[in-house]
């Protein structure tokens, strides 16, 4: 029989906050891939190591999983206009789901700072996109202001309908191994993520699906590091534009998340996040966009440092598609630019230059 999945509110109809008389403005996202990395696990040196691909959503990233229940909310509010401040995800998602439930949406994004690949997503969702001469804080203080005070609806994670669509990834993440991973490691912005794979295990723990509750661990880039200096950071800066977030919304939530999981924060360097996003795609076969893989990178360094707790089982979030950001993948280590070499169209010589002898 024909099956579809049918998106995160009517699969996890139950243990969302939404009755039969909502709106429902979904474009199928979640049901995303847990992908099994044993290059990873070994690097690590751990029992398993999967990576919950979140780019397999239907705009690129994990975002799409809170933005159908914020943006459906907001239909159903009768809202006719959502606004969005984002590093660049949040505004391709907003503005996708925005076409789909029939609303204009606008985006506040920090001027030169997102990704092209984001930014098309934005313009091809016919997004009033403005360009904010400033950071991505500037950004959500801008977008909170104009909903507290005009006729737009505000859907950055600190709406609460965010993080109840977004909690959907961590019971998934039980409905395909069967249990809770020992620790779960996942790259934290504006903590958003973190705060709603907390509120999700939870829910498992309370219901009896889940006996222990994940270490969660949420990794920083180093210049944007705003849970490891223990403050906002004023100047955030990062190549990691996603992540590029000085004073997280989320921040106590954030830090819940962690204590009452045992969890850990971390914090990776550029280069650090680059050497993982390589890894990922050469070894485990996963693209990422470098913010992606940062949760990752910052097991590795705890691992190296001897710093990694004994588990078994371990799970990553890598939060967006290769594809959203992919000039670093055309770059080799020492940031040259890789160029595939030109050939004339003769197997023989195209033979010679691969180095490969002719069948006997
Ligand atoms: C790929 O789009 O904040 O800690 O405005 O795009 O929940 O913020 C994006 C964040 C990780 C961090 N990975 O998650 C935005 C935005 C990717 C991201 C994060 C983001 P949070």
């Amino acid at each position: 029989m024909a099956h579809q999945w049918r998106g995160v509110i009517r699969e996890y109809f139950d243990r969302l906050p939404f009755s039969e008389s909502d709106a429902i403005v979904t474009l199928g996202e979640g049901g995303t891939p847990l992908i099994e990395a044993p290059a990873l696990a070994k690097l690590l040196d751990v029992g398993s190591v999967h990576l919950k691909f979140e780019g397999m959503n239907p705009t690129g990233s994990f975002k799409d999983r809170g933005m159908t229940t914020a943006v459906s909310k907001a239909k159903s509010s009768g809202a006719k206009a959502v606004i969005a401040a984002s590093t660049g995800n949040t505004s391709a998602s907003a503005a996708a789901y925005a076409v789909k439930g029939g609303m204009q949406s606008v985006v506040l994004v920090p001027a030169g700072k997102i990704s092209w690949g984001k930014l098309s997503q934005a313009v091809a969702h016919k997004a009033q996109i403005l360009q904010v001469k400033g950071n991505f804080d500037d950004c959500l203080r801008l977008a909170r202001e104009l909903s507290e005070n005009y006729p737009v609806f505000l859907v950055n994670s600190v709406n609460p309908d965010r993080l109840q669509g977004q909690k959907t990834a961590a019971f998934e993440i039980f409905d395909a191994l069967g249990y809770a991973p020992d620790l779960h490691a996942m790259p934290l912005g504006n903590a958003g993520n973190i705060s709603a794979y907390h509120l999700g295990y939870r829910e498992d723990l309370d219901a009896g699906r889940i006996s222990v509750l994940p270490k969660l661990w949420g990794i920083q880039a180093a210049g944007s590091a705003p849970f490891i200096q223990g403050s906002p950071v004023k100047k955030p800066e990062t190549i990691a534009t996603a992540i590029r977030i000085g004073n997280p919304a989320s921040w106590d939530l954030a830090q819940a998340a962690k204590a009452d999981t045992d969890g850990s924060f971390g914090a990776v360097t550029d280069k650090e996040i680059l050497w993982m996003h390589r890894f990922l795609s050469q070894e485990c076969g996963v693209f990422v966009e470098p913010s992606s893989a940062t949760g990752a990178a910052g097991l590795y360094k705890a691992a190296k440092l001897g710093t990694l707790p004994k588990v078994n089982s371990i799970v990553v979030t890598v939060t967006g598609h290769g594809l959203k950001d992919p000039d670093w993948a055309l770059k080799d280590e020492a940031g040259r630019s890789i160029k595939p070499k030109k050939v004339a169209a003769v197997a023989d010589s195209v033979a010679g230059i691969l180095g490969l002898e002719r069948n006997k």
